[in-house]
């Protein structure tokens, strides 16, 4: 059973969809963070990949998630900001390793943040310090240092440390992600 089944399952979730962005720039490892925790039998549906815009969608019976990469993209940015408005929950993926596109990191985040679709909605936010098994990788505290997540504090937001190559981290995140959405719901 993947993390992903366990989250639905432990939700007890059949019927109401939760929308999961998860967002980063490329190469962070949104897609094998995705992989790891989506069911095997999930549909998946990539669309528009055509013109250099990638984004993946895929759901179970509760869950739908839509990954979508940031960066380099910025003509595109009107194609799937549509999709802030439905999202009940953000996972935000950064290379720990990519200490030369933090900043990059950094500008995406904080435009998300002043988003109208997502500025005054309460939306939980889990950061994956990814790729932590690099030997240069920064430190989770590092890295939540340089986003300056400090500054949120109008959404709950959890940072970790992961290793999605291992499928280390992750299921804490999911953890903490997973209280959320229940308390959202309640
Ligand atoms: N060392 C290491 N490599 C990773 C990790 N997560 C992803 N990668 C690798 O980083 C590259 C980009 O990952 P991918 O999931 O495609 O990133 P995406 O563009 O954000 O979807 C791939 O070669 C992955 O195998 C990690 O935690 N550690
Ligand atoms: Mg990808």
């Amino acid at each position: 059973m993947g993390l992903f089944d366990k989250l639905a399952g432990w939700l007890g979730l059949k019927k109401k969809e939760v929308n999961v962005l998860c967002l980063g720039l490329d190469n962070s490892g949104k897609t094998t963070i995705i992989n790891k925790l989506k069911p095997s039998n999930a549909q998946t549906q990539d669309i528009v990949p055509t013109i250099g815009f990638n984004i993946e969608k895929f759901k179970t019976s509760s869950l739908s998630f839509t990954v979508f990469d940031m960066s380099g993209q910025g003509r595109y940015r009107n194609l799937w900001e549509h999709y802030y408005k439905e999202g009940q929950a953000i996972i935000f993926v950064i290379d720990s390793a990519d200490k030369l596109r933090m900043v990059v990191a950094k500008e995406e985040l904080d435009t998300l943040l002043n988003h109208p679709d997502v500025k005054h909605r309460r939306v939980p936010i889990l950061f994956f310090a990814n790729k932590m098994d690099v030997r240069e990788a920064l430190s989770s505290v590092k890295v939540s240092q340089l986003l300056c997540l400090e500054n949120i504090k109008d959404k709950p937001w959890h940072i970790c440390a992961s290793d999605a190559l291992r499928g280390e981290g992750l299921p804490e995140g999911v953890d903490w992600l997973q209280d959320q959405i229940r308390t959202l719901r309640t």
